[in-house]
């Protein structure tokens, strides 16, 4: 059985994983995903017609969010999703009252997991357009999607949605399947993708600082303290708060793993006195550090690994992830994780080094006044957004060396897990201003543009003119949609790396670079002199 996948940026030999994912996605899983979002294209085809549908919108987002990257290795899992849609789509098409025309919309799938494993294979993403630029802007588009669907996803459990959002969802899904499309069809939307995921983003934001406040400058410990012990990984801050909720007055202190870690920043969460501290470092690091985590360990988003035998038996998936093998928690019942981590020894008090989140807008804003004074007396010389994604792969050691030789006189801000590369090290302060600022995790990259924009009016000119430099790094499909959103916003120059996306022709990059500057990372030193002069 053969497959092939591009869609992040482990994508094997630069090109495509074919044999199997680097990512431990097996050649069924592959197909079952393929299989899964053709299912969601045809039934978009109905959804598109029909209007809002909560049910069907909702499938849609969990359908998206299961295949990025590092989320459900679980072909019984998909399988059944795959089944659902097919449901879903007789319903729509009900609704609608008659066949839409497009060998798409016929779509059944067959009845047992290996025939939808044959038919995932005959849909595989090279079939999704014969123009090779063209299926290069529709993954474009498709991962932005997924990326856009995660973050969708987060504020759906907190009670948000948005009819605009979702009838693009639907509309984009239902248009990748129009074989005479032009390039700037698919181009237009992809853009469009960028613009909805904006909103998208700061409906996240408002969900987050409605529900916990804003998030405040706020120490978190490194170390460990004795006791039992829960580590919670992923994006999501409602599932935290339910097992802080279950936990209290337990005995068993939470921990934070990977992209939790802005969760200590937030008013509503910080009051939770056994919510004691940070553990590891980012996902690509879980099989070497969950090993000495003596507790219970559960995963809510991605970026779930292959997982080593010395700690699948303590380890949990919830929401969308899933692991063959590892059990999961349907719902809102954290009592079999609670259980299993009265059951582990448990952490020793090792006390260890603090560092600093909680740099949202709101926070930074607040001392705006201080920043705008230190930029124009000369004391902040310049800006580096250096965040995105973490990963396993080679070159990556650029973030490290960017962040440490950036001149005293600069301000990194940073977000997402690749802050992991750089966020222990003592970067010192301007005036006051410390010169690391966190703003979170990657959906907080809404905060940044805020942050950029008011800059931006402050100093009375474009966001492009200010002395503000991007330098991103990317692993999964959430880091697509933000630059799709970035793109949208005309954001020029951001640099990029460790690789460009497999999944980008060289004609396509040629409009990237004419149209919005963008370039790969080349050294620190290179680029640090290009930037600043
Ligand atoms: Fe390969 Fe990435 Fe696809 Fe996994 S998600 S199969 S690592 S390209
Ligand atoms: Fe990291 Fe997986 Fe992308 Fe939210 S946790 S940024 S890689």
């Amino acid at each position: 059985m053969s497959m092939f996948c591009n869609q992040c940026e482990q994508a094997a030999n630069g090109t495509g994983c074919n044999i199997s994912g680097v990512c431990g996605k097996k050649p069924d899983v592959a197909a079952l995903q393929d299989h899964l979002i053709y299912g969601l294209k045809s039934l978009a085809l109905y959804a598109d017609k029909i209007g809002r549908n909560a049910e069907i919108d909702r499938f849609t987002i969990e359908g998206l969010f299961t295949t990025v990257t590092n989320v459900d290795f679980e072909p019984a899992r998909i399988g059944g999703m795959i089944k659902q849609c097919y449901e879903l789509k007789e319903k729509a098409k009900a609704a609608y009252g008659s066949a839409i025309a497009n060998p798409v919309a016929d779509w059944k799938p067959a009845e047992d997991l290996a025939g939808m494993v044959n038919q995932g294979e005959q849909h595989g993403i090279n079939t999704q357009h014969v123009n090779e630029d063209i299926r290069s802007v529709i993954e474009i588009l498709m991962y932005g999607l997924k990326g856009m669907a995660a973050y969708m996803d987060h504020a759906m459990i907190l009670g948000r949605t948005d009819d605009e959002v979702m009838a693009f969802f639907q509309k984009a899904l239902a248009a990748t399947t129009n074989a005479s499309a032009g390039l700037m069809d698919v181009v237009g939307l992809a853009m469009e993708c960028g613009k909805h995921n904006l909103t998208v983003m700061g409906l996240l934001n408002a969900a987050h600082t409605d529900t916990y406040g804003h998030p405040v400058p706020t120490p978190v410990q490194l170390g460990t303290k004795s006791g039992k012990a829960i580590l919670v990984s992923g994006h999501d801050l409602k599932m935290l708060e339910e097992i802080l909720k279950q936990t209290e007055g337990k005995g068993i202190n939470i921990y934070t793993h990977g992209e939790m870690l802005p969760a200590h920043g937030y008013p509503g969460l910080k009051k939770y006195s056994h919510l004691v501290g940070n553990f590891g470092g980012a996902w690509q690091d879980q099989a070497k550090e969950f090993a000495n985590f003596p507790g219970a360990i559960i995963f809510n988003t991605n970026c779930i690994q292959r997982p080593s035998d010395s700690y699948t038996d303590r380890l949990f998936t919830w929401g969308l992830v899933a692991w063959p093998g590892v059990k999961h928690v349907d719902g809102w019942d954290f009592s079999a994780v609670i259980n299993k981590a009265l059951e582990c020894p448990g952490l020793p008090e090792n006390p260890g080094q603090e560092i600093l989140t909680g740099f949202g807008h709101n926070a930074v804003l607040g001392v705006a006044d201080k920043v705008i004074a230190a930029v124009k007396s000369g004391d902040i010389k310049h800006f580096f957004l250096v965040g995105g994604c973490d990963g396993a792969k080679s070159g990556r050691n650029y973030y490290t060396e960017f962040a440490e030789k950036a001149p005293k006189d600069t301000v990194i801000l940073t977000l997402a897990c690749g802050k992991y590369r750089f966020n222990k090290l003592d970067f010192g302060d301007i005036g006051g201003i410390p010169r690391l600022l966190d703003i979170g995790q990657c959906n907080d990259a809404y905060s940044a543009i805020q942050i950029a924009v008011a800059l931006a009016g402050a100093f009375e000119c474009g966001v492009n003119d200010l002395p503000l430099s991007m330098v991103l790094s990317w692993y999964e499909q959430k880091a697509v949609v933000i630059l799709l959103t970035l793109l949208h916003l005309g954001i020029k120059n951001i640099k990029l790396g460790p690789t460009l996306p497999a999944f980008i022709t060289p004609n396509i990059l040629n409009f990237l670079v004419e149209n919005f500057n963008i370039g790969p990372i080349t050294t620190a030193e290179a680029d640090l002199k290009a930037i600043l002069g």
